[in-house]
């Protein structure tokens, strides 16, 4: 959609039909109907509350965080009133689940990780205006006051149910806290809510064998009362909210909104009986808090509230534009649950768009925290110091805007080592260079321009326009391809005017061509900002320029002649082979370890007779000697005190132990296996070794030590 501003009041915006948003405002053009938008007078951008259970990595950023960080970028920079919120979630189950397996508080939990992800946030430049937390107090009262109008108001329905109750540990269970054994697949550590193994959506009451998590003991239904938010009265207004007034949502929100409301929306429970979250605020309400999705999309108010005194300009008038960035499993709780909370409390806007992203895999498979499957920032950072850029270009080019989408190292080091420094960096550097090198880094005046020139300087604004009307659709795939080709732009403009050779025939055509390439380089600091703020900033110090304004982009004449700019550094630098096979080794190794750790013993052999075990020869032995078979990997050659004699065995352990480590050591053998010529060594026994699940093999010792010859029974 191309945005055209044509006055203070509204845009106007050319778009196929499919994105036409309001209907009384469509004139019809051709193909193409024009949109008028209106123009809002502030911004309020959220991004989803990561859970404070564990530490963020690339899917969050992908998917969330990164488009959310470029749009609100974007929109300070042209100097629109906008406030990004975020902060951490710090209800819900898994909170306390991951509190009781520690054996510490929920508290020291969500303490630890909301310091790591704020942290985390800062260093890759996420620019949230606050960062703040749902067990601040503020939470508390502005999350209790909002259910105390719905209830005042009557929109609750209070209902009671019969629910799993832990009698040893008294208290209601969680969905979480039950396991049991999984109906379809037969897991036998089958959550309340779901099995991890099959990926079944399950009930607690689907579970065989259901147990307590707390108490190991079996739960027992009791009845217990709770509040619900009637979202079947809402469907009719959402209906029309959505699917009529919000047909410019991306089509996977809009698609997931509409099979939503065609299954039909039922009373939702809005509270929960559990003692960490933010008490129900009633009377006779003791052991219930607020349902975790209840209290946490109320985070933004309150963390807006938190902010500034005049938080309700942003959130109580309808000039303010409302954007929420979120993961596609967010989706029906932004469009859905949260607008219906904020249509009955009845004095707050509603989002006038949610644009969700799909998930983000790594190396073709689905990211887990549990199967620490994940590039975790942190870790990045501390592999790639100071590559921030280089992770938020790569996520944002390959973010999964419209379908899931897969992040590879391969493609990483492609992106960096192909578009970064070959295409940005190499633009950059050759102009800054040259300029030092020519006019000691003294801006030249341009001279005549010929056609080549003109077209170039024409095409910095179409590029600028083409970068806006993405951002403002949320496409930033789109926006970042387009920004990149300023730089392809400048690449091809120096390849084709080759100053460097030109400079030895015609240096007043050559102040020409490094003046455009000076001014492209200026815009490329104003257009590329929101995507690389950390090389951006770099750039601006060589280029010795202050803050920027984004209606600059466009303009021919940002440095103006005689202007003074520094020596430059690398922006970017070639990331090798070697470091990229390291951390795609590191994620082999993960693997390794999951299959190991999800790998079945072996069942049990057939039943031997009494007697037959008996004639087995098991005895203590000390091993004497021990060197490798010469031409083997595999093979050692023992000498063993087995008690009765000093013998020799050929062993199949040479991968496991070096032969100067086992001398001495106290082993097990079979003493009477018939003895077998291994490599022409006659061996006499064997040594008894247990094989781990990944095939390594460890000796069989006895616990202490005992005389050597002594039986094994
Ligand atoms: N904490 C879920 C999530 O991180 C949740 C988002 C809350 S946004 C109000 O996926
Ligand atoms: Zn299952």
């Amino acid at each position: 959609m191309h945005i055209v501003s044509f006055s203070n009041q509204y845009h106007c915006a050319v778009a196929p039909l499919r994105h036409c948003a309001v209907e009384p405002f469509l004139l019809p053009l051709g193909r193409f109907y024009f949109v008028i938008m209106k123009k809002f007078k502030r911004y309020l951008v959220t991004s989803a509350l990561p859970y404070a259970n564990g530490p963020l990595h690339i899917g969050h950023l992908a998917g969330v965080y990164v488009p959310s960080d470029i749009y609100t970028r974007y929109l300070r920079m042209k100097g629109e009133d906008v406030i990004s919120i975020c902060g951490s979630d710090e209800h819900g189950v898994p909170i306390t689940l991951k509190a009781r397996n520690e054996g510490v508080s929920p508290q020291v939990i969500v303490d630890r990780y909301h310091a790591i992800n704020k942290k985390a946030f800062e260093d890759f430049g996420i620019s949230f205006d606050i960062y703040s937390r749902t067990s601040n107090k503020i939470h508390y009262e502005t999350a209790s006051e909002f259910f105390l109008k719905l209830y005042n108001k009557g929109e609750f329905i209070e209902k009671t149910s019969e629910q799993y109750y832990d009698e040893e540990a008294g208290c209601f269970l969680a969905d979480r806290y039950i396991m049991g054994t999984c109906p379809h697949c037969g897991n036998e550590n089958a959550y309340g809510d779901q099995c991890e193994k099959c990926g079944t959506s399950l009930s607690p009451s689907d579970l065989i064998n259901p147990h307590s998590t707390i108490s190991g003991s079996k739960p027992v239904l009791r009845e217990t009362l709770h509040w619900y938010l009637p979202l079947d009265k809402y469907e009719p207004w959402l209906r029309k909210w959505i699917l009529e007034d919000h047909k410019e949502w991306k089509t996977n929100v809009y698609g997931q909104c509409k099979s939503w409301l065609d299954q039909g929306l039922q009373p939702r429970a809005v509270s929960r009986d559990l003692d960490w979250g933010v008490p129900v605020p009633v009377k006779d309400a003791k052991g219930k808090v607020l349902y975790v999705w209840f209290d946490a999309p109320i985070g933004y108010i309150s963390a807006t509230r938190e902010l500034t005194k005049e938080w309700e300009k942003y959130w109580k008038d309808s000039e303010t534009k409302m954007v929420h960035f979120i993961g596609k499993d967010n989706i029906v709780f932004h469009c859905i649950i949260f607008p219906a909370m904020l249509n009955a409390e009845g004095s707050f806007i509603l989002p006038d768009n949610v644009p969700a992203n799909e998930f983000l895999n790594l190396e073709s498979d689905k990211i887990s925290t549990s199967r620490n499957w994940a590039v975790w920032l942190h870790e990045y950072l501390s592999d790639f110091p100071g590559k921030q850029d280089v992770l938020r270009y790569s996520l944002c080019a390959s973010a999964p805007e419209t379908k899931d989408n897969d992040f590879t190292w391969k493609e990483f080091q492609s992106r960096n080592n192909n578009e970064l420094v070959a295409i940005l960096g190499n633009f950059v550097n050759r102009t800054l260079v040259l300029t030092n090198n020519y006019y000691e880094g003294e801006v030249p005046a341009r001279g005549i321009t010929n056609d080549n020139d003109e077209s170039v300087l024409k095409e910095i604004s179409v590029i600028r326009t083409n970068v806006e009307s993405a951002i403002e659709n949320f496409r930033f795939r789109e926006a970042l391809k387009e920004a990149m080709n300023l730089a392809r732009l400048g690449n091809k403009y120096l390849a084709d005017a080759e100053p460097w050779k030109v400079v030895k025939t015609d240096p007043k055509r050559v102040k020409t061509i490094m003046n455009i390439a000076l001014q492209i380089t200026a815009n490329l600091t104003i257009i590329l900002e929101p995507f690389l703020p950390f090389s951006m900033e770099k750039l601006r110090g060589w280029i010795n320029t202050g803050k920027v304004k984004w209606s600059d982009a466009g303009k021919t004449d940002l440095l103006g002649a005689g202007h003074q700019i520094n020596k430059p550094g690398l922006m970017f630098d070639k990331i090798e082979d070697e470091e990229i096979n390291r951390q795609i080794e590191k994620l082999l190794s993960t693997k390794k370890a999951n299959e190991t750790a999800a790998a079945k013993n072996k069942p049990s052999k057939d039943p031997v007779t009494f007697d037959d075990f008996s004639r087995i020869d098991i005895r203590t032995a000390t091993i004497l000697e021990a060197e490798k078979v010469p031409k083997t990997t595999k093979l050692l050659k023992l000498k063993i005190d087995t008690g009765i004699d000093v013998r020799t065995i050929v062993s199949g352990i040479a991968e496991y132990y070096e032969p100067q480590d086992i001398i001495g050591k106290q082993i097990s053998i079979v003493a009477n296996l018939e003895p077998r010529s291994i490599k022409g060594i006659e061996s006499k026994g064997m040594i008894l070794m247990a094989e781990d699940k990944d095939g390594k093999l460890v000796m069989v010792a006895p616990a202490d030590k005992v005389s050597n010859g002594s039986m094994i029974k």
